[in-house]
């Protein structure tokens, strides 16, 4: 029978397969239930990883700590959630790193315009000691940074024109995340920058109560800003980075082997959400075009005035983060761009 040769199986295998097949059963683990907060739709590349942690977390615990991932907001936007993980209300979300600045001061080097002009360079820079650094210093406002995932690059979509010089935003009631360095961002670059939740968004476009937004093509297409913005225009203009954290008080009363399921399932649906996000951004300005937008790229020469512009705005993030973590920053850059 199957179980005499399972018994034969182990006995030969000892002990150390058996605790290898079977290591929820050797590990201090309890029944927990983890409520795991995002801010975009279950159709979207967010909601595709939630799904993926939640399912590496229940199998790596024997379906012991059960992750319920709810999506669209509904435990509330990004500064919401942070303040309820801070406060131990909730147990973890994904989000934005960008709204997480009047938190944690550094947060805003992922701000930076054109900082991180590539994957290989997102990927290193954030995963590397620059990354860890940043996400640690959480742990003293009492949140536990666990894993980056990619929002990804951010473009501009508007319901006014095509932006095809810098001059063009002149007007513009733009949408720009609660985050001092973009509203500096898009007022130097001439924009009526207005900060608003994302939840908040899309009614906003629909009702005109602002002209345009920016996030990257992934988030246009699962939130369907398509519907309600007739243009879109490739800037590329920052890299936007999420990133998954934990309640350090709900943090600091799991077990060691409790936290390591957490941590390695931040990192294992990081992988897949990366491979994911960059799949669903090759194909996303054809499937944009089909849905009806009109689509620019900003020539190089506009592009190049509008870094030029935006220059302006580093040297108080320089400030504001410490100039040695900005100086340290671009070393780890040369580094990473010389490999
Ligand atoms: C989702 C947001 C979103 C961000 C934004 O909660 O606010 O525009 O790009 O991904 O964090």
């Amino acid at each position: 029978s199957t179980t005499l040769i399972r018994r034969a199986v182990l006995a030969v295998a000892g002990a150390a397969v058996f605790s290898a097949a079977l290591p929820a059963l050797a590990q201090d683990i309890k029944p927990r239930l983890i409520r795991f907060g995002y801010g975009l739709n279950e159709q979207s590349n967010q909601g595709r990883a939630s799904k993926v942690f939640a399912e590496a977390v229940e199998k790596a615990s024997g379906g012991k700590m059960k992750v319920r991932a709810i999506g669209a907001s509904a435990l509330g936007p990004d500064v919401q959630m942070q303040n309820s993980l801070i406060g131990g209300a909730q147990e973890m979300m994904v989000g934005s790193t960008a709204t997480l600045v009047g938190i944690t001061k550094e947060m805003a080097l992922w701000d930076t315009p054109f900082l991180i002009s590539n994957a290989k360079e997102a990927d290193a820079l954030l995963d590397g000691p620059i990354g860890d650094k940043i996400r640690n210093k959480l742990q003293d406002k009492g949140l536990v940074g666990l894993a980056y995932w990619e929002n990804g690059f951010r473009n501009l979509t508007n319901s006014k024109r095509a932006i095809n010089k810098v001059e063009d935003l002149e007007g513009i009631k733009l949408r720009v995340m609660q985050n001092n360095v973009f509203l500096n961002s898009f007022k130097t670059l001439g924009a009526n920058a207005v900060p608003m939740a994302f939840s908040e968004l899309f009614s906003a476009l629909e009702t005109n109560t602002v002209d345009g937004q920016e996030n990257p093509f992934n988030t246009i297409l699962s939130s369907k800003f398509y519907e309600v913005q007739k243009y879109m225009t490739v800037t590329n203009h920052v890299y936007s980075p999420w990133i998954v954290m934990a309640s350090k008080k709900w943090w600091d009363q799991l077990s060691k082997d409790e936290q390591k399921i957490l941590s390695d399932a931040a990192k294992l649906s990081r992988d897949f959400e990366r491979k994911d996000t960059r799949a669903e951004a090759a194909s996303a300005v054809a499937d944009l075009k089909a849905k009806g937008m009109q689509v620019n790229e900003l020539s190089p020469a506009e592009s190049a005035r509008m870094r030029d512009k935006l220059t302006r705005v580093y040297a108080q993030i320089g400030a504001d983060i410490g100039m040695d973590l900005w100086n340290e920053t671009q070393g780890e850059l040369t580094k990473i761009r010389a490999k």
